[in-house]
């Protein structure tokens, strides 16, 4: 029997891990671990080890599928790529080219992504948008402003060389275990891990350090340990005054301020914050990592800021071991952004409400004219089909009636579209929306690149055919572009990944044959020959004038505070073995039996109090609706607080759709809830 081994990513998180696909007679039938990956040596996490499961999954979906009543009608490619350019079209036509939205996939390639903004936007909508908006929005713009470049500053291995590594708002060793490694790597060669998290985590058995701070308070925290390192001479001056701004507006700011009212604001003993302080600041090489604790707020936008604002007064940046690490969410979440799949950008980061990259872009793309944005985003997108501006959408490998917070909301504003496409692998609760669903191939099923959250770009071969008739992304946009008289140029990936290297200046020299070697490469990577960039911001930053912008910014009260009705505050997040909407994990027999259902973590003083025991079907009620789950009696969680995972249907009906103002993602992790046992 002849084997081969086909070398693959895993289609979930952004840490990027490589392995490879057994193939026995053209199937896929094992992974085999690829000791030689950059990033995780081999390495893979529960949700990695288990790919084969949702690969070789008997619910795929294999044909394309028309909506009659409540019933679903099998029919053929012909018959659904013409009601897709019909529909989107009557829509552009009646409705004007702005009442249509589109969601790119952060878990589909780079060319593939590239090509929807690309339809979206030769169509005349600025609408495109994805995940990132839900996820790191705050950092892509946040990030952005300070350093000029949103995203991570060094690469993942290069946590070893960190001699304290500062994580907040992330439990990396659930959300991205295999990061664990390079930290565990840095402690056995002495480094301090201080994690900043309200909740005892996986992460935070790590820590030397535990800061169990308040929920909301971040920056209350940032700014005490700031107030410890200035007034201790603890700065970087040198650094400062080489290659930042803004410092002396940061210093009046923190006048004011005092270590005693950071410790009362957040929660944690004045000794704890200074020693992170010194700890951070004295080190001779500090990472700060930051995930979706930081980002899913109201004031988002600015924690980011903040948290690059510590790093920059210290003085831990651009150097190996230095740096800010986000930490980010989906496998290819990076480049859907890097490819212009969001509201604010054009390929490339420029600016869509710039003129210049609309020219830019007509000419590249030899159009008559382009639309000028923003376009909404995906929050906004809700808003504006709930008042009849957006009439038809195209969404791609996106499941926002389970993952966008208030769902009821988004189920309403989906239901009073005109049109809906959704292009997925599996049905999930967005596809049962869908006008028209569209089998679409998985990861190992096409050609593509997908940049990891360490700006790592990897492109890998199409190892097994589609199931059933499943056809690649590209394809069925390329097709969909071809039936709107729209040539998209879009006929293989290898067309569009050229296209790409003409377009987006950070990937100007990845050709395929450099990016199809062991790691890829890390952007910028301007031209052929040049080698990657594993660590940014080296001698100068990418704003305009090469000096990072300090931030001064006070804390914002959350949306929703307690109150006697609502009196425990709600957070949301992930569990090692589920991912997101669960349309893929939950279909995973090995991850599911591990984790089965819906369950929600309160503090023993609260049971007490509410007459709940562990194990207890509980009601989880806020303002927009109420959620049934186990109950979980646990110390993991500060009294007054609850947690539950995000990975069931049900968490959505009741999180807080409350935006930060600049980045516009919802604040995810603060909510006003009541627990009560089920009668
Ligand atoms: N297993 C698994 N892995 C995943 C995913 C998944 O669904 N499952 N999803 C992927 C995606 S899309 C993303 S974006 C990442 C997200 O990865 P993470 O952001 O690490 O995951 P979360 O559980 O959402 O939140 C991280 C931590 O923030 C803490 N937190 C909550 N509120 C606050 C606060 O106010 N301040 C501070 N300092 N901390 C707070 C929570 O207690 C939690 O432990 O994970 C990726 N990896
Ligand atoms: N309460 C709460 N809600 C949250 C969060 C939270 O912390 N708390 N976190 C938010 C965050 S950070 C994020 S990123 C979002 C995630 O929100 P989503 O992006 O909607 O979540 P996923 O489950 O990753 O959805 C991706 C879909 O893509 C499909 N898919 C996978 N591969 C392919 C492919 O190759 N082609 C196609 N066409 N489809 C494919 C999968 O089946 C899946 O249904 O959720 C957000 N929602
Ligand atoms: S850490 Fe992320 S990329 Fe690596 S195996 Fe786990 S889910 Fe996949
Ligand atoms: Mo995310």
């Amino acid at each position: 029997m002849s084997t081969k081994l086909v070398p693959s990513l895993c289609p979930y998180c952004a840490v990027g891990c490589g392995y490879y696909l057994i193939l026995e007679r053209g199937k896929a039938v094992g992974v085999e671990y690829m000791k030689d990956h950059p990033a995780s040596e081999g390495a893979l996490c529960p949700k990695g080890n288990a790919v084969l499961e949702i690969l070789n999954n008997g619910d795929r979906l294999k044909y394309p599928l028309k909506r009659r009543g409540d019933e679903y009608m099998r029919i053929s490619w012909e018959e659904a790529l013409d009601l897709a350019a019909e529909g989107l079209a009557r829509n552009a036509r009646v409705n004007g080219p702005r009442s249509l939205g589109f969601l790119a996939s952060s878990r589909c390639n780079n060319e593939e992504n590239y090509l929807l903004q690309k339809l979206a936007r030769l169509l005349g909508s600025p609408n495109i948008d994805n995940c990132a908006r839900l996820c790191h929005s705050p950092t892509v713009v946040g990030l952005g402003a300070v350093l000029g470049t949103g995203a991570m500053t060094n690469n993942l291995a290069d946590l070893k060389n960190s001699g304290c590594i500062f994580a907040i708002g992330t439990n990396f060793a659930e959300a991205h275990p295999v990061v664990s490694r390079w930290v565990q790597r840095a402690k056995e060669r002495g480094a301090k891990v201080i994690v900043a998290d309200p909740r005892i985590t996986s992460t935070s058995w790590m820590a030397d350090l535990h800061l169990r701070i308040k929920p909301g308070t971040d920056i209350d925290l940032l700014r005490g340990m700031m107030k410890v390192i200035v007034d201790e001479g603890l700065a970087d001056d040198k650094f400062i005054k080489g290659r930042t701004e803004g410092f002396e507006e940061l210093q009046a700011s923190l006048r004011g301020y005092s270590l005693e009212k950071a410790a009362t604001l957040t929660g944690v003993p004045a000794g704890d914050i200074a020693r992170a302080a010194r700890i951070y600041a004295r080190s001779p090489a500090s990472s700060l990592l930051y995930c979706m604790g930081i980002t899913q707020h109201v004031c988002g936008t600015d924690n980011v800021k903040t948290c690059a604002t510590l790093a920059l007064i210290a003085g831990q940046m651009g150097r190996p071991g230095a740096g800010v690490w986000p930490m980010r969410g989906q496998n290819n979440v990076q480049g859907n952004c890097d490819m212009g799949g969001m509201a604010e950008f054009y390929p490339g980061y420029r600016r869509s409400s710039e003129p210049e990259s609309v020219e830019f872009f007509k000419a590249a793309w030899e159009a008559e004219d382009l639309p000028l944005g923003p376009g909404l985003t995906s929050t906004e997108m809700t808003e504006a089909a709930l008042e009849g501006k957006i009439k038809a959408m195209y969404i791609i490998g996106e499941d926002p009636v389970t993952c966008d917070a208030n769902i009821n909301k988004t189920k309403a504003a989906l239901e009073s579209l005109d049109f809906l496409i959704v292009q997925e692998i599996f049905m999930t609760a967005t596809a049962r929306m869908a006008d028209l669903v569209l089998p679409a191939a998985a990861w190992a099923e096409k050609d593509g690149s997908y940049t990891s959250m360490e700006r790592r770009v990897q492109w890998i071969y199409r190892a097994v055919p589609p199931v059933g008739e499943a056809k690649e992304g590209l394809w069925i946009i390329n097709e969909i572009g071809k039936r709107m008289g729209i040539d998209l140029k879009g006929d293989s990936a290898d067309q569009v990944l050229k296209e790409i290297n003409r377009t987006v200046p950070q990937y100007g020299g990845m050709t395929r044959e450099r990016i199809s070697k062991r790691g890829g490469l890390l952007w910028p990577c301007p031209e052929e020959g040049h080698p990657g960039t594993e660590i940014l911001h080296r001698d100068r930053f990418s704003t305009p004038g090469g000096r990072a912008n300090i931030a001064s910014v006070e804390n914002r009260p959350p949306a929703e505070e307690t109150s006697p009705e609502y009196p425990i505050i709600l957070s949301t997040g992930r569990i090692v073995v589920h991912y997101n909407s669960g349309s893929m994990t939950r279909r995973s027999p090995s991850l599911l039996d591990r984790d089965p259902e819906l369950y929600v973590e309160i503090n023993p003083e609260d049971a007490a109090r509410l007459l709940i025991c562990e194990g207890d079907m509980v009601k989880v009620e806020t303002i927009r609706g109420q959620a049934g789950a186990r109950a979980r009696v646990t110390e993991k969680v500060l009294p007054g607080m609850a947690f539950m995972p995000f990975h069931w249907q049900a968490a959505n009906v009741i999180t807080s759709d409350a935006l930060d103002p600049v980045a516009k993602i919802p604040e995810y992790k603060m909510a006003a809830c009541r627990i009560s046992v089920k009668s």
